[in-house]
């Protein structure tokens, strides 16, 4: 990944962005942060970049022409145009899914204003993109460019090692993580949780699932309505099961596999809450058992839905399952086609087009 940022105070993002993990991977290579002064393109020779404000009020205002000079040298040297956020508190406020979908691309300009902001025309004809980091005031966007570089570069493959990366992220699930806990067994009179030391793997990932959930439940209620367990209904052959396990691994860290392969499991009713997604993965080619009946035991409670087609389905098919499924209580999300064989980056890639679209809700 290659940051430009466009600055006056050049030295306080070199300073941030060469230490610790950050340094280490500029030094590897894996991330290039470059800071470009805005002062540098004044048209003035005094070196100004800022004026008073049409329509008097406090504060200057920083000019059109010097930061519409210093994008345009970036793209030039790039030969197009890449994404160009402006730091402000009147954008959209940073979340994790925001972070991944930036990690997506080549190169990101971020572009800090000072003083009272910058000239509107401007950031018309250049910004596309408008972040705040949280609803406060900050004296220059600085602090919010330095916030985005670090939070997108653990994203960037070699920026973290094997030790440092989490293979589920916390918020991930729009839920907080579990207490952690290491030697001593006891410490001040107080007992690492039993279950911890049970060796117990399945309960234990069901008690620190619990612990998330109360936790969210405390400290961040607000989280919990953006909060979705996954429920993945899978039918067919191996790369039904395969597209599923690594699919549902993807969107969640808590999710339900049910192997709908299974008669039993067919037959039995299944019911979805508010809170709950239904991840459907299908075959695009018809088993002999049809989907009205396959999926007739199926209950949400306007509970969101998405459909993961592996080959293309019949289209009359496709409108028939649709249809069951709003009747039985779901909301159809998105629906998906797949090749049949689905790789680790088809399924994050999918798997965060899954999180912006309930996030949408
Ligand atoms: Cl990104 N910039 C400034 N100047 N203030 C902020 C902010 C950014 N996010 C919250 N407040």
């Amino acid at each position: 990944m290659k940051y430009y940022v466009l600055t006056l105070f050049p030295e306080m993002i070199q300073q941030a962005a060469g230490a610790s993990i950050l340094g280490r991977a500029a030094k590897n290579g894996f991330i290039d942060v470059e800071t470009v002064n805005i002062r540098d393109f004044s048209a003035n020779r005094h070196r100004r970049v800022d004026d008073y404000p049409y329509g008097g009020g406090a504060g200057m205002v920083m000019e059109a022409e010097p930061v519409w000079r210093a994008v345009r040298s970036v793209e030039e040297r790039l030969g197009h145009r890449p994404r160009a956020v402006y730091l402000t508190p009147q954008g959209k406020v940073l979340n994790q899914t925001m972070v991944e979908e930036f990690a997506r691309e080549e190169e990101l300009i971020l572009l800090c204003g000072h003083y009272e902001g910058i000239d509107e025309r401007v950031l018309e004809e250049t910004v596309t993109d408008y972040v705040s980091i949280g609803d406060y005031v900050l004296t220059g966007g600085e602090l919010g460019a330095l916030v985005m570089i670090d939070a997108i570069s653990r994203f960037v493959p070699g920026v973290l090692s094997n030790e440092e990366s989490s293979q589920f992220e916390s918020l991930q699930d729009n839920l907080l993580e579990y207490p952690h806990y290491t030697r001593p067994e006891i410490w001040h009179d107080r007992r690492v949780p039993e279950v911890l030391l049970s060796g117990d793997h399945r309960k234990i990932e069901e008690w620190r699932h619990e612990k998330s959930l109360e936790r969210t439940r405390q400290r961040r209620p607000d989280l919990l309505r953006k909060s979705y367990q996954v429920i993945c209904v899978y039918r067919g052959g191996e790369e039904a099961a395969a597209a599923a396990g690594l699919l549902t691994g993807k969107v969640t860290r808590y999710g339900k596999l049910l192997d709908f392969n299974r008669k039993k499991l067919r037959k039995q009713r299944v019911s979805l809450g508010k809170q709950d997604l239904l991840l459907l993965v299908l075959p695009g080619r018809q088993e002999e058992e049809g989907d009205s009946e396959s999926f007739r035991n199926l209950r949400g409670d306007e509970s969101p839905c998405v459909l993961v087609w592996l080959g293309e389905p019949e289209p009359e098919r496709k409108k028939q399952l649709a249809e069951l499924l709003e009747k039985q209580g779901f909301r159809m999300l998105a629906e998906f086609f797949l090749e049949k064989e689905m790789g680790e980056a088809q399924a994050g890639e999918l798997a965060l087009g899954i999180r912006r679209k309930l996030e949408e809700l």
